[in-house]
């Protein structure tokens, strides 16, 4: 079978590698110029453990190239769609990106097709898919094409991994459709596959990354209550997670990333009423690059510092540690709310970058340093040496990565409630 995979980026590049090593035909389709150009070359254009040989290997061998022609795309058998479906301002999904996709898709498609869309959409969105492109084809769903939604589950830093050995949904809109998709997984997939309708895969997907929302908000609320009790939250959890049914979050300046924050919008948005836990967990870990602020301003109205006047350090600029993604980060979150009320704001991190190349110039002069993201360098950082650099003493940490408040210092984190 020939394979065409739309979109290359996080998921669509390792998907389309994988298939083109395990034996496939595969034709990357990219409106990214400079994408194509790369991966034609043989160069990656994410960072991900094993990517650069894995994807050498598969333009090497002449299985996959890429493209931004899309008659270059015509006739496949298969039609495996990852393109992002963000949210937009006004916190609503932005289809365009997966419409426009499916039109390019009926375009070149043939009798016989399989479509698979594995973006994270909202509810009912593959069976509305499939209704377009019956209306520009006019083939029949299901007879004519076969489409199905399959969920991409990975996690970034593990995508080679986790792409052979998590377990796989297929939602067909038949279950023909969910034969064939698994059928075609299975040349790489070694994990399970358990096939259902499309419109209850899109709603396990989106379930699973609420439940990870909920859940990190439930934390994040049991922080602030840490505050008002003058109890370090982190002791507490520890303790609670010592029962064999109670498995308590890790509280933080926040939830970033492309999809937590944007899921659980995906899960409700077509729904007739309203999801009042759903919405307030999302309000909830919003909120928490604010409560670092607070932490932050009131430690310096502590030491008598007009915000003013303050040298503020932020480590780390990823949404999550070892990472070089500052997608939906609440350190930028965090940077933006202190931006206009601090005299200077300074960035150190090792992934992203930043205004300073390493910690120790980042912090000379400073008045208060905030660790914004749990990168490993910042666990083992000698704050007694680092502490004679700065002018002020100030250490508030939003990721729980200084387990002992170190001496001299002025200290606040998030859920270390203080009287
Ligand atoms: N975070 C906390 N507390 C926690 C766990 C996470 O504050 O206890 C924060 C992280 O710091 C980060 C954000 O939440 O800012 C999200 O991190 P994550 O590691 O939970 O998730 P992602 O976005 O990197 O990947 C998730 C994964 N989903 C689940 O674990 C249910 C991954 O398997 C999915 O493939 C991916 O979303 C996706 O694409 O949907």
């Amino acid at each position: 079978a020939e394979i065409a995979v739309i979109g290359l980026g996080y998921i669509g590049l390792p998907t389309a590698i994988m298939f083109a090593n395990a034996g496939f035909k595969v034709t990357g389709y990219e409106i990214r110029e400079e994408v194509v150009k790369k991966v034609n070359s043989g160069e990656a254009h994410i960072v991900e453990p094993e990517i650069d040989e894995l994807l050498r290997k598969a333009v090497e061998s002449g299985n996959l190239s890429a493209t931004s022609n899309p008659d270059e795309i015509t006739g496949k058998d298969v039609y495996i769609i990852c393109v992002q479906t963000p949210l937009g301002e006004d916190k609503t999904p932005n289809l365009s990106y997966l419409e426009s996709a499916v039109r390019t898709v009926a375009r070149v498609m043939k009798k016989g097709s399989l479509i698979v869309i594995e973006s994270t959409v909202p509810p009912l969105t593959t069976v509305k898919m499939a209704k377009l492109i019956e209306e520009i084809t006019g083939f029949k769903a299901g007879e004519d094409f076969y489409m199905v939604h399959a969920p991409e589950r990975v996690m970034p830093g593990r995508i080679f991994k986790e792409l052979v050995y998590n377990s796989r949904i297929f939602g067909g809109i038949t279950p023909q459709s969910a034969e064939l998709a698994e059928k075609l997984y299975r040349s790489f997939v070694k994990g399970q596959i358990f096939r259902t309708n499309s419109t209850v895969s899109e709603v396990v997907k989106l379930m699973e990354n609420t439940f990870r929302d909920v859940n990190i908000a439930l934390a994040n609320e049991f922080a602030y209550l840490a505050h008002q009790y003058g109890i370090d939250v982190f002791e507490a959890i520890e303790l609670a997670n010592t029962h064999p049914r109670v498995r308590i979050h890790v509280p933080g300046i926040g939830v970033g990333g492309h999809c937590l924050p944007k899921d659980p919008h995906l899960l409700i948005w077509p729904a007739r009423d309203d999801f009042g836990l759903i919405r307030l967990a999302r309000e909830i870990n919003d909120g928490m690059p604010l409560l670092t602020k607070d932490l932050l301003f009131e430690a310096l109205k502590a030491v008598n510092l007009p915000p003013e006047k303050a040298v503020v350090t932020v480590l780390g600029l990823a949404y999550k540690g070892d990472s070089d993604d500052t997608r939906n980060s609440p350190a930028l979150e965090f940077i933006e709310a202190i931006g206009e009320d601090v005299g200077e704001v300074r960035t150190y991190d090792p992934f992203v970058g930043g205004t300073h190349g390493s910690v120790e110039d980042a912090v000379k002069g400073a008045d208060a340093v905030v660790i914004a993201t749990d990168h490993s360098e910042f666990k083992s950082l000698d704050w007694e040496k680092l502490g004679k650099l700065m002018r002020t003493r100030i250490l508030v940490d939003g990721r729980h990565v200084v387990k002992e408040p170190p001496e001299g210092f002025i200290f606040k984190g998030i859920g270390r409630g203080e009287f």
